[in-house]
């Protein structure tokens, strides 16, 4: 009897423990990315005053509170010298801000603080940048250049012009998740622009999508296409000094900001990979950037340029966009900001930094990231982007010194620059997640952080985001949350990264992708009648005598497109990062290297060890299981799988295709290729779309 009744209880506690254990880990189907938390005590909000910039802030506070209950805060307008346009004073119970939106700023940070339980000191918070932008390469017909996550979340086609509440609750979603990490503006449009974006019914909808971002801090930008005043416009020419194209231009800046008065500027990507420019005209980038500049001025709006050129000719891809803005520095009006990809390439798994960053000492310049994983897996392979940006952001020019680095070459620390920006090509879709990947999400959050403060550590904003978007709501153990998530999660996405590079193009190898889709390997890639400079061979020169791009003063000569002592460090041999190796210098097979094994072995060290790193990586989520709700879990666990089988025919397409140059076996010790060479070429070859690898 009594053996029944300890049953019973035992029973019964197992099922209250089970139930509360699933309750904890109900679905989640990624949508409240980082701002799953809700207030867990009440809290009185102090506001002097109304908007809805302010009354966003004061619901957000009595929504996530989760500080000592019933406590007062106090939402203070101030006039305070020291804050720059967003920045904020943070204390537990006070945020000062000069504007709406630094409060607005402040109201996330402390909240943010109190879920992951970092301490509120009395601080004071300035954004490293004023701009902070999401580029989204979207399409009027709804379709994403180089998006993973769907179709637009702004555009459905140009007959579907229509605004529903759908769009609006989404819009405002996706408002606020920016807000929360500081992203002040976004591009509602793709680069390669489609001149309609500036007909009088499209921009309608941007002025509909405007109003909901605008509470939560955000500009609208539009990317133009240069030739739209003869498409649209019905003028005979685009060119920049033509008295009626300017007339044109002046016209419907007007017309844009009667319907968006805080609009934020253009975009444009101009005389690169067939978009029109002002050298159609026969006129230069900076007529072309002056010109918009000129008729954006008297609102305030901004012109940002890109510097994303470069043609067929015989001079190194990696020199041009160097070679073609330099000449202009100082030439800019100061509303124009040269846009600059971080490398000088185009968004490879790794680059060494743009030498544009800090060069151009007299024209405003800022980077632009790719949150969209184009080069990177897209959405099926997880890899933490914030690492590589850290590196980037904290590379030394030397172009003022020791500690010129690109952040603070960008950020106006070093130059005196009216505007200060960084941009981000977004990777938000229609897909539940937003991201296509939960683990993309991080890339989001990350870029606003770093936009935010460029000083910021990838193990910080990985604490943060991973504690934000998966803590479970149920307590478990502190101590296994930290040891069997926390810890060795934080740690996968701090490695993802370099793993990816192992296992896709390691030691400074770059672009030896398969075509267009640039999802999977193809270093054998090379029609006749295709762009050399569009071909993976055209990057890895890979022959019976090594491989590598000699980008040395005996070859193309890019190193000295860098600062001293950039140029000889880059240059020589010796003092070469091991991770540029093969960027900057062309080796035979059996170069020694530091480890003292010769450079082939080398290459399939990094590779076998890609690949290795993924599989660590599965096995890591596989022990966090319990603390991850199913829904979640496993989408993420498939993608690893499939990352897993990724990385190794990464692995064997690149070492089985360079074994032909060097005749060397894959050293013993490592695991053998486990696809044949024919078969991944066939594989790339079945892919559907085809086009050039630009
Ligand atoms: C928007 C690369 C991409 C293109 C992209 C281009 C750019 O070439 O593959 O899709 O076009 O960069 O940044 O303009």
């Amino acid at each position: 009897m009594l053996t029944n009744k300890n049953n019973q209880v035992k029973h019964t506690v197992f099922c209250i423990f089970f139930l509360i254990f699933s309750i904890g880990l109900k679905a989640e189907d990624g949508h409240r990315l980082w701002l799953r938390a809700s207030a867990t005590s009440p809290v009185i909000v102090q506001c002097a005053r109304h908007s809805a910039t302010l009354d966003i802030a004061v619901n957000e506070l009595k929504k996530g509170w989760q500080g000592r209950p019933g406590e007062t805060v106090i939402l203070k307008l101030v006039k305070d010298k020291q804050l720059k346009n967003d920045g904020f004073r943070l204390s537990a119970t006070e945020i000062q801000a000069n504007s709406e939106t630094g409060i607005l700023y402040g109201v996330y940070e402390l909240l943010r603080r109190q879920q992951t339980g970092e301490p509120v000191r009395n601080e004071l918070i300035n954004p490293s940048y004023n701009l902070r932008l999401l580029n989204h390469w979207d399409n009027l017909n709804g379709t994403i250049e180089r998006g993973y996550a769907g179709y637009s979340i702004f555009w459905h086609g140009e007959d579907s012009l229509a605004v529903s509440d759908r769009d609006k609750k989404l819009w405002a979603e996706y408002a606020r998740a920016n807000a929360s990490v500081g992203i002040n503006g976004s591009v509602l449009n793709n680069v390669n622009a489609s001149p309609k974006m500036l007909t009088s019914e499209i921009l309608q909808r941007a002025k509909a999508i405007a109003d909901v971002l605008r509470p939560y801090g955000i500009k609208t930008f539009l990317a133009v296409n240069f030739a739209s005043p003869q498409v649209i416009g019905g003028l005979e020419t685009a060119d920049p000094l033509d008295p009626e194209v300017k007339k044109w231009w002046y016209d419907k800046a007007k017309e844009i900001y009667s319907l968006i008065p805080d609009f934020g500027g253009f975009l444009v990507k101009a005389n690169s990979e067939g978009q029109p420019g002002p050298q159609n005209f026969g006129r230069t980038h900076a007529d072309g950037a002056n010109m918009m500049a000129d008729v954006l001025l008297p609102y305030g709006g901004i012109v940002m340029w890109r510097a994303f050129v470069y043609d067929p000719s015989d001079e190194d891809r990696a020199k041009q966009a160097y070679n073609e803005f330099m000449p202009f520095d100082g030439q800019f009006r100061e509303n124009v900001i040269i846009q600059v990809k971080n490398g000088p390439i185009d968004f490879q798994p790794r680059e060494p930094f743009s030498p544009l960053f800090g060069a151009m000492k007299h024209t405003a310049v800022m980077p632009e990231l790719q949150i969209t994983q184009e080069y990177l897996g897209q959405s099926t392979h997880l890899v933490f982007l914030s690492t590589m940006w850290e590196e980037f952001l904290q590379s030394d020019t030397w172009q003022e010194g020791e500690g010129s680095t690109v952040a603070r070459c960008t950020d106006g620390s070093i130059f005196d620059q009216k505007y200060s920006a960084i941009a981000g090509v977004a990777n938000i879709g229609l897909d539940a997640n937003w991201c296509g990947h939960h683990f993309a999400q991080a890339n989001w959050y990350a870029f606003g952080r770093l936009a935010w403060d460029n000083s910021l550590s990838s193990a910080q904003i990985a604490d943060e985001w991973l504690k934000l978007t998966f803590k479970p709501e149920k307590q478990f153990s502190p101590i296994d949350w930290n040891l069997i998530f926390l810890l060795p999660v934080k740690q996968m996405m701090l490695e993802s990264h370099e793993a990816t590079v192992n296992y896709m193009m390691p030691l400074g190898l770059h672009h030896i992708f398969a075509a267009n889709h640039h999802y999977g390997p193809g270093p054998w890639w090379a029609p006749k009648d295709w762009r050399k400079d569009w071909t993976p061979p055209y990057y890895h020169q890979a022959g019976d005598d090594g491989i590598g791009f000699d980008r040395t003063a005996n070859g193309s000569n890019a190193v000295s497109q860098y600062h001293e002592p950039l140029t000889t460090q880059l240059g020589n041999l010796q003092t070469c990062p091991e991770a540029y190796l093969l960027w900057f210098h062309h080796l035979p097979w059996d170069y020694n290297m530091k480890s003292g094994r010769t450079l082939w072995d080398e290459l399939c060290y990094h590779y076998d060890e890609g690949v290795q790193q993924v599989r660590q990586f599965q096995k890591i989520w596989d022990k966090a299981e319990r603390f991850v709700d199913a829904e979640r879990f496993s989408a993420v666990q498939k993608k690893l799988r499939e990352q897993s089988l990724n990385a190794g025919e990464w692995k064997d397409a690149c070492l089985l295709y360079f074994q032909q140059f060097s005749k060397m076996p894959v050293p013993y010790e490592l695991e053998r290729p486990v696809n044949n060479l024919e078969t991944l070429m066939e594989k790339d070859r079945r892919m559907l779309h085809r086009g050039p690898t630009n």
